[in-house]
């Protein structure tokens, strides 16, 4: 004999919370009855022109999860929301010195590596290089690769300059006279001091991450000489601009570029894109994949991250948005003229020009802020 209370906490046991909804939903109870699986989501804050849209597609159709996807073309964005909290968001890509002063920042949790199987295929040197970011790869992964460099329109470009002017030099901006020539066709740079002031301080002489505020005002005080030449700061609407012949000019990031010149050759619209690394020495940076300590779904964006480094996947990425890839494995799959074009893969002696640099301390960064706001408004 069972009695009444323990009956009923007998059948509340029994009954799963499917059966419970079933019979809540007036459906036969001797039915077999399924659970409203609860949706399972990612919500994903990339940068903008970064991904193979296909590759989201295929992501959920293969895991049953949701990609819910944002972008930004600019890391104060990304810096802004995650230092506010609750972005709600589960995966983000900050490049390296954002990483570094995120991570101080406590936003960040731990990889669980364990359930990032495809992490074997990292490219070694690319994590070491990484690593300076990101002690012992704790917390993120890198996702692509590249350099800040100049985007052109060769034909407008040569027709303004003439043919003996060399391309690959920083001179172009930072030369009043030359700059001043290509005012009238269209001139755009990236609306970053941390990209442009580390890209152009070999112009003089110095390393990319030279923290000297003398070096600092050396490469603002000549941007803002050549500020009235500048049709727009901005740090995506160049792509466009470059590839339909409105600009003539843009600071922008390697990958980026090749987009630009890749939908000018599929418009046919006679406009040649070239992209170069000057050759005083130039930013090579990393864009790294990392999920913010607050994120909702920690579970979903481990899965993501295995997905993406699968070595299939990270090469159709590469093969989509021109950028190198961070896993090494994928080379394989990467087409072959994305993989020999070295402004995307950089050769040996390409390489010896590039490097990167380390987050600014906090005086420093706000003395680059105050710089820069003079740059771009004029005051
Ligand atoms: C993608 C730009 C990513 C490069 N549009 C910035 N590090």
């Amino acid at each position: 004999m069972i009695r009444a209370g323990t009956r009923r906490a007998l059948l509340t046991r029994i009954l799963t919370a499917g059966a419970l909804a079933a019979l809540a939903f007036g459906a036969d109870p001797g039915a077999r009855a399924q659970a409203p699986a609860r949706e399972r989501v990612v919500n994903i804050y990339n940068w903008s022109d970064y991904i193979d849209p296909k590759v989201l597609e295929a992501f959920t159709k293969e895991t049953g999860i949701k990609v819910v996807y944002d972008t930004y073309d600019n890391n104060e964005i990304l810096e802004t929301k995650l230092l506010a909290g609750r972005s709600g968001y589960d995966v983000v890509a900050p490049s390296g010195p954002f990483l570094q002063r995120l991570i101080r920042a406590g936003v960040f949790q731990p990889l669980d590596k364990a359930k990032i199987p495809n992490l074997v295929h990292a490219w070694p040197e690319i994590a070491a290089r990484l690593a300076t970011y990101d002690p012992g790869n704790a917390f993120a992964v890198d996702y692509m690769w590249g350099t800040t460099g100049i985007g052109v329109n060769l034909a407008q470009v040569r027709e303004r300059l003439g043919a003996n002017q060399p391309l690959n030099t920083w001179s172009l901006i930072l030369n009043p006279a030359l700059m001043g020539k290509l005012k009238d066709c269209g001139v755009m740079l990236l609306d970053s001091p941390e990209d442009l002031i580390p890209s152009m301080l070999p112009f003089y002489g110095f390393k990319p991450d030279s923290k000297r505020w003398d070096d600092i005002s050396q490469v603002t005080d000549a941007l803002f000489k050549v500020r009235g030449s500048v049709r727009k700061f901005h740090s995506s609407e160049y792509i466009n601009g470059l590839a339909n012949g409105d600009l003539c000019l843009a600071v922008g990031y390697s990958g980026d570029v090749m987009q630009a010149r890749k939908r000018a050759e599929e418009a046919k619209n006679g406009v040649e894109v070239g992209y170069l690394i000057p050759r005083e020495g130039a930013l090579m940076w990393f864009d790294a994949f990392a999920i913010p300590k607050d994120a909702p779904h920690p579970t979903e964006a481990h899965a993501f991250l295995d997905y993406m480094m699968r070595p299939e996947v990270a090469a159709a990425n590469t093969n989509f948005v021109s950028y190198a890839s961070g896993n090494a494995a994928a080379r394989k799959f990467v087409k072959p003229e994305i993989l020999a074009n070295p402004g995307i893969y950089p050769d040996e002696a390409t390489m010896q020009r590039l490097s990167s640099n380390t987050a600014w301390d906090d005086r420093t960064q706000r003395f680059v802020t105050r710089s820069w706001t003079r740059v771009r408004t004029g005051r």
